[in-house]
């Protein structure tokens, strides 16, 4: 009960200690002729927010004190009536019905009962996939490589052809990162099998067999919270409290000054800065014994406050992973899957040669990571757990990706996206004391308040008005909309915004 009155001091707590961050605003390219986006509009989507009771209203409130009676609840916002949740509109149980520009923590593709998602689930023929749920490593359904071929690979980030699933985006973090650990012993043992003492050793978390190893992160990075993906995450103290997690090295994230097109030199030396603390940390961790196997990071920092660093960055981790022989990691689970304007966010950066492993989950609908061939485990079972993914959720998958292609959603996001990026520089413009540091890669844009306070503030007000969005970082609203999002919806979140923080002028 006391978080739904206390939604504001929910949202204030999750920044027990978060990274303040410098803002900044991608530019935005030129594109050649693109192809038509034709989104269709989804059956049943409301024309516009309705909010009928406070969210959370009564009947929230009443399974809120139920759910409780079972669990810790303290996050719940409040409840949904998914039956009734169509498109870009989500509505609750109170039959408030608000623009959703959060989508389930960005992760909703296609918009709420897609009707072609409908469809997937009516046909015979895929029943089987989602009555059972099979243990794909050992017993994987007979069109399982065919499958993959007409999703995953079929939208594979350029130059990788080999895919593995997982569940959730921890899980597909994790196993990335062993990957990256399987890849890094496997040639320093040149070939030859493990000793007979690694194999006693690693059952007993000892050396040899158990290696002190590193994956190098970054300040304000999420990549999950099971162990190894929250050794690598440094976002806020309510993810990590309480856990032994490993000493691994972690890195400043460049905090860049906006727009990005203004302070070129600045960023520039920020970066280099950056980079440079990389390159000392993985000497100082090999030599303290702990050597640097990997880098992971996230193509934009969302959870630590949507931080963004440019293409040189980028390259310029690459180049250093490439000097040390050791891998990257390209954590795609928030920035994957079209909403930056390209299916993946790394194909911005005109990367020298394909990412290591690139994690993915979210709007994919499946977690898993593509790797490149030197990543490719030698022997079964290494990377490996019961389901290893889901193949109902890859059945859905194959829809998603299809009315993707059919309707240019990717161009979509890239046009919208712009035309939010542009909406919010407006805002900031019109409201200097209140806002800042609008930024973007497509669709995928925030921008900062002044203070949390504010911040908390204005997305409850936001949700009054029936506009449904995120927080990040310790001052940062962002926008994860469906990739159907238009530009209707785009001028009722904004007729709401300019409302909003016209009163808090
Ligand atoms: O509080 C949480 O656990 C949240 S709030 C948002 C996320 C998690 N994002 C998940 C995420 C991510 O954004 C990146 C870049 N990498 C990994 C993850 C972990 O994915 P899940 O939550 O599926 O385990």
């Amino acid at each position: 009960m006391a978080s739904l009155k206390n939604v504001g001091r929910s949202l204030a707590r999750c920044t027990l200690q978060s990274v303040a961050r410098g803002p900044h605003i991608q530019s935005v390219r030129c594109r050649a002729a693109a192809p038509a986006v034709n989104v269709r509009p989804v059956d049943d989507e409301p024309a516009a927010p309705m909010v009928k009771t406070a969210i959370p209203g009564p009947r929230s409130k009443e399974l809120l004190r139920d759910l409780e009676s079972i669990q810790n609840s303290e996050a719940v916002q409040f409840f949904v009536d998914y039956d009734r949740s169509h498109g870009n509109y989500i509505t609750d149980a109170d039959d408030n019905v608000l623009l959703d520009l959060y989508t389930q923590i960005a992760s909703i593709p296609i918009g709420y009962n897609h009707p072609n998602l409908m469809a997937v689930m009516q046909k015979p023929e895929n029943l089987g996939h989602f009555i059972n749920r099979p243990a794909l490593g050992v017993f994987p359904p007979k069109d399982w490589a065919e499958k993959l071929r007409k999703t995953l690979l079929a939208v594979a980030p350029p130059g990788m052809s080999e895919v593995q699933t997982m569940a959730c985006g921890a899980c597909s973090v994790e196993h990335a990162q062993k990957a990256l650990f399987i890849a890094y012993k496997a040639r320093q043992r040149g070939g030859a099998p493990p000793t007979k003492e690694e194999l006693s050793s690693c059952v007993m978390n000892q050396p040899p067999g158990s290696p002190d190893l590193s994956i190098l992160s970054f300040k304000g990075a999420f990549h999950g919270r099971t162990m190894g993906a929250l050794a690598v995450t440094h976002s806020k103290a309510i993810h990590k409290l309480d856990f032994p997690t490993p000493l691994w090295p972690a890195a400043s994230f460049p905090e860049l000054r906006y727009p990005l097109e203004d302070f070129v030199q600045e960023n520039r030396a920020e970066e280099e800065r950056c980079l440079a603390e990389v390159r000392d940390l993985i000497e100082i961790y090999q030599k303290k014994g702990r050597p640097v196997v990997g880098i992971a990071v996230e193509p934009i920092q969302c959870e630590g406050g949507d931080n963004h660093a440019t293409p040189y960055f980028f390259q310029g981790l690459q180049d250093i992973t490439r000097e040390n022989s050791i891998g990257l990691l390209i954590d795609e689970v928030q920035t994957g899957c079209a909403s930056t304007g390209k299916f993946w966010a790394h194909e911005h950066w005109n990367l020298r040669e394909p990412p290591d492993t690139v994690s993915f989950a979210k709007k994919m609908l499946t977690g898993g990571f593509y790797y490149r061939e030197q990543y490719r485990p030698k022997e079964g079972f290494r990377i490996f757990n019961t389901w290893v993914g889901d193949p109902a959720k890859v059945t859905l998958l194959e829809e998603v990706v299809k009315v993707i292609k059919s309707q240019n959603l990717v161009t979509n996001m890239a046009n919208i996206g712009e035309y939010l990026q542009q909406g919010l520089k407006d805002a900031q413009t019109k409201f200097p004391g209140v806002v800042k540091n609008a930024r973007g890669l497509g669709s995928l844009c925030s921008i900062d308040f002044n203070n949390s306070a504010t911040r908390d503030k204005a997305i409850l007000a936001l949700r009054e008005k029936g506009i449904h969005v995120g927080s990040c970082g310790d001052v940062a609203i962002r926008l994860r909309p469906t990739l159907i999002f238009q530009k209707k919806h785009a001028d009722v979140f904004f007729d709401c915004f300019d409302s909003v923080l016209s009163s808090f002028k």
